[in-house]
């Protein structure tokens, strides 16, 4: 059976593909930009989120809802991470960090599940690591060239391939424990 991934964002979708492709499930992108609850609480997003497209859709379906948590900044942009993105971008986060000793963060995912009728499942992944001084990379998205992960040997997200990304990010492990708990109930 083929798994639905409802999100407007083809980056997103690449990597969680290549997760899914390993495990051999199949994933079909819906590419659609639904709208999203305010909340401090990425769980509560994604939960809220599934509910409404798999009511829409009629059928079972995920979505996954991330955000970068900076320590220094008492966790912003955190929940609103699209928004602080599409407004100040990375050199104002850049710009903001500026003066802070600490410069680190994590990234959080949560994957929200959903069959018609029923309850959503939730699983979550992060990562820690440090906001780069400058922009490095032209890998991946958003936030990407601006987060050096703990594993990664000192490389942004952005200077990663997907498949390098997929080894320890938030998403991935988010998508993991997800796809383990599907295979194991559903396959
Ligand atoms: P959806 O349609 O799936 O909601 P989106 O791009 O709006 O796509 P989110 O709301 O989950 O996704 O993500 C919020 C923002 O956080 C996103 O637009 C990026 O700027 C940033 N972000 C999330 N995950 C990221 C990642 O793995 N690397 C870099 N930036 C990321």
């Amino acid at each position: 059976m083929a798994l639905i991934f409802v999100t407007s964002n083809q980056h997103k979708f690449s990597e969680v593909n290549e997760l899914a492709r390993r495990r051999g499930v199949e994933i079909v992108h819906y590419k659609w930009r639904y709208t999203e609850i305010q909340s401090d609480d990425l769980e509560e997003i994604a939960r809220a989120s599934v509910m409404e497209v798999c009511t829409k859709l009629g059928k079972p379906c995920f979505v996954e809802d991330a955000g970068l948590f900076v320590n220094a900044l008492n966790g912003f942009p955190g929940p609103y991470s699209n928004y602080v993105f599409r407004t100040i971008g990375n050199p104002g986060i850049i710009k903001l960090m500026a003066g802070f000793n600490d410069r680190s963060a994590e990234f959080r995912s949560a994957v929200a599940y959903c069959e018609p009728g029923k309850e959503p499942m939730v699983f979550v992944g992060r990562v820690k690591g440090k906001m780069a001084e400058k922009a490095r990379g032209t890998g991946g998205f958003g936030f990407d060239p601006i987060f050096v992960p703990c594993e990664g040997n000192g490389r942004t997200f952005a200077e990663m391939t997907v498949s390098e990304k997929n080894l320890f990010s938030h998403r991935a492990r988010a998508v993991d424990k997800f796809l383990n708990w599907f295979i194991e109930v559903k396959g």
